[in-house]
Formats: structure tokens, C-alpha cells, sequence
């Protein structure tokens, strides 16, 4: 029976931010755009919650929830810092540690460096040890897998610490709502609903194959995780070395002004996903295919990190017109940025190498037993 942990910091941007500026601590606090900007919410602190704001939802709403609210823009670097002090805490407790996001770990402490048998007990340590680290106080889900740690993590936000011992998974399992498992969107989620499956209670009545029959591969992954089990190991090494986006049209692009919106789309989504990431590149490859399935790749490296959505739009715009006007249309775009900047494995790799890759935290989505996770 393994022992996991899964830890998670309360309001993470937020609490930074609060940390920087306690006069913010008592006022509603949002990280992202501009109020009257179409910017998305990073996150808000407790206190903005309560007036129903949260991630992804659009400034503009969170602004007409609580016009008297603080917005604050991300400052990704400082949170990767923070992060990087959070994560050094973790690594003196075990090497078996899974970073999902800057804010998030799983940890494997079935064996740990402190030779503590109680995991909980372990919990309450991290958790004091993030504290004196970085001022800013996380959640911790104890239980025998990272499904159930993750799940507990959650339940108790902020400053909390839920164990599910083995003995309790069972009753736990009964009453949860579906809409909790991670891998439950609410696409799903309202799937579930529409099949009369409220909790893993209900989810225990399927058979196998009625799940795999309703939600294809991903009905395996539930069928296991109904009966509480979860066998994916704590993979320390989730590198990433590039992160990108792509789109495949519905039809082939052949208009300058068609193309540059479709680039300029891509140049936004690309943004988000650095700064959810947390990781800047210097390394903007664009990837063509053409209606004649002619694949192509363009790539430029400057010395600065660029991560704004005009600047990598300029970056890709200029890319794309040096292919010349006379090309067939464009069945594919893809922008991506290599050349991350990850700290440990430059050191490792002098530097400089073109193998340098970044931990970057966040799951990568095909490894992982479901496509919604
Ligand atoms: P979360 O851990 O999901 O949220 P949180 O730490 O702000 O709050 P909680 O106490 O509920 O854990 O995400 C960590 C950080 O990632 C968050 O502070 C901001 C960023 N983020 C985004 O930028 N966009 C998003 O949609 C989400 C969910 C998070
Ligand atoms: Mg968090």
C-alpha cells in the first residue's frame, strides 16, 4: 500500500501577491486582466470568491460581481520563484515528487528521507515547512493513491490537511460526487447526470463494459477509480521541451488577412498556456501544412524571452510572409517555443544544449490514462 501526498497551495498568484502587499489581504483580490479588458481571472483571493469569482472566468464579469475588487496582473517570474522555494521544501521529504502546475505536487512517501512511517504526520511537517519557506500556506491530501490525494487535497482549502486511510475509502467513495473526480468536466459531468450516475456510489452499479460503451477509453479509468483504485505511479520526471498549440481548419486558409487572424488566435492561446505553465522559450518554431499535406517548420531564436501575444505574434507573422506569397493554402498552423528556461536542467545540460527542457509542472496530457485531466 503506497502512501501519497498530494499538496496544493491556497490561491497561489493571490497569496504571492497578498505576500508582497498585506494591505491586499483584506480586500477582494483578482490575478489577470484589466476589469474593462477581455482577459481572463489567473485566480482571486478567498474574499473574491465569496462574491462567485474564480479561474477563467472573463475580467469583465468578475468585475460587474465586485466592482470594488483589486486587479492585480500576473508577475509569472516571482510566482516561479515562490514555486521553485515550495518545491525544494517537498524535495527534502522525498525524490519521488510529481510537479503538476507551479502550485501542485503529488509526492510518493511510502519511503521518505525523514524515515517517518505516518504519512499525515509527514503532511502536517510540509505544510509547516512551506510555511517557513515562503510565508504562504498550501492544502495536503493524504491517502493510498494520487486520485484520492488529489481529491482530499481539495477538501478542506485553505490551510487544510484530509487524510483517507484505506479503511475509509469505501464509505468516502459512496457519497462523493462525480463531479469531483478529476477527469470530470462538466461535459461529463452532465453525461453522468443524464445517466442517473450522481456519486461513485452509482458509478460502483456499472459494468465495465457499459462504461467503456458511454465514455470510450476513459470508462475503463473510471470503473478503477470507482472501486478506489488507482495504480498510476509518482513520476518525477515529466519534462516537457517545448510548448505549443495548433489548429487544423475546418477549410484550407489561402487569404493574408484570414491567416493573420487565425495566427493571431493561435498567438493568444499560445501565451496562456506559457503563463499557466509558468516557462519562457527562446527558441519560435512555426509549423506549416499545406492543403497539398506538404509539412514545413520555421524556427527562430532571439536572446529574449518573449511571451506577450503581440510579440509572438510579430515573432510567427514575419516567419509566415518569409515563406513567400506564392504557396498552396494552409491546412495547419502550429506556434510552439523551445529552448525553455528550467533552471535544473540547464545546470545540468552547461546551459546552452538544444536538449535543454523544463520541468514544467503541468500534466502532459497524453501520458495520462484520460484525455480530460
Ligand atoms: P489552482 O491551484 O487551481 O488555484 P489556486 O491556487 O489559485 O486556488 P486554490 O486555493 O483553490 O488551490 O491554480 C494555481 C494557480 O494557477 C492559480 O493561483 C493561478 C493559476 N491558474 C491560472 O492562471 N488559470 C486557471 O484557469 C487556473 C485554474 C489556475
Ligand atoms: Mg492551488
Amino acid at each position: 500500500m503506497r502512501k501519497i501526498i498530494h499538496i496544493d497551495m491556497d490561491a497561489f498568484f493571490a497569496a504571492v501577491e497578498e505576500r508582497e502587499n498585506p494591505a491586499l489581504k483584506s480586500q477582494p483580490l483578482v490575478i489577470g486582466g484589466r476589469p474593462e479588458g477581455r482577459g481572463v481571472v489567473a485566480t482571486a483571493n478567498y474574499i473574491a470568491r465569496t462574491y462567485g469569482i474564480h479561474s477563467a472566468m472573463s475580467c469583465a464579469k468578475a468585475y460587474r460581481l465586485c466592482p470594488q475588487a483589486v486587479f492585480v496582473k500576473p508577475r509569472i517570474a516571482l510566482y516561479r520563484d515562490v514555486s521553485k522555494d515550495m518545491m525544494d521544501v517537498l524535495k527534502s521529504f522525498s525524490d519521488l515528487i510529481e510537479p503538476l502546475s507551479l502550485d501542485e505536487a503529488y509526492l510518493d512517501v511510502t519511503e521518505n528521507k525523514h524515515g517517518e512511517p505516518s504519512a499525515t504526520r509527514l503532511a502536517t511537517l510540509i505544510k509547516s515547512r512551506i510555511v517557513e519557506a515562503t510565508g504562504l500556506t498550501a492544502s495536503a491530501g493524504v491517502a493510498p493513491n494520487k486520485f484520492l490525494a488529489k481529491i482530499a487535497s481539495d477538501m478542506n482549502k485553505p490551510d487544510g490537511l484530509t487524510t483517507i486511510a484505506p479503511h475509509q475509502i469505501a464509505d468516502f467513495l459512496q457519497t462523493l460526487s462525480v463531479g469531483k473526480v478529476p477527469g470530470v468536466g462538466k461535459v461529463t459531468e452532465r453525461k453522468m447526470h443524464g445517466l442517473k450516475i450522481f456519486t461513485i456510489g452509482d458509478l460502483q452499479k456499472c459494468s465495465e463494459s457499459q462504461l467503456t460503451r458511454d465514455f470510450g477509453k476513459t470508462g475503463a479509468w473510471f470503473y478503477s477509480i470507482a472501486r478506489g483504485v488507482d495504480e498510476r505511479p509518482v513520476k518525477p520526471h515529466r519534462l516537457a521541451k517545448s510548448v505549443g498549440v495548433e489548429e487544423t481548419f475546418p477549410s484550407d486558409l489561402e487569404c493574408r488577412v484570414e491567416l493573420s487572424e487565425q495566427l493571431s488566435l493561435l498567438c493568444t492561446r499560445l501565451a496562456n498556456r506559457l503563463e499557466r505553465k509558468g516557462v519562457l522559450g527562446t527558441t519560435y518554431t512555426l509549423k506549416v501544412t499545406f492543403n497539398n499535406f506538404r509539412k514545413i517548420t520555421r524556427s527562430r531564436t532571439i536572446s529574449e524571452y518573449r511571451s506577450e501575444a503581440d510579440a509572438l505574434f510579430d515573432i510567427y507573422q514575419t516567419l509566415l510572409l518569409e515563406l513567400g506569397e506564392d504557396q498552396p493554402a494552409i491546412r495547419l498552423l502550429g506556434v510552439s517555443v523551445s529552448k525553455l528556461n528550467n533552471q535544473e536542467n540547464q545546470d545540468k545540460n552547461g546551459g546552452s544544449s538544444s536538449g535543454s527542457s523544463i520541468r514544467t509542472g503541468l500534466p502532459e496530457q497524453l501520458e495520462l490514462p484520460f484525455p480530460t485531466y
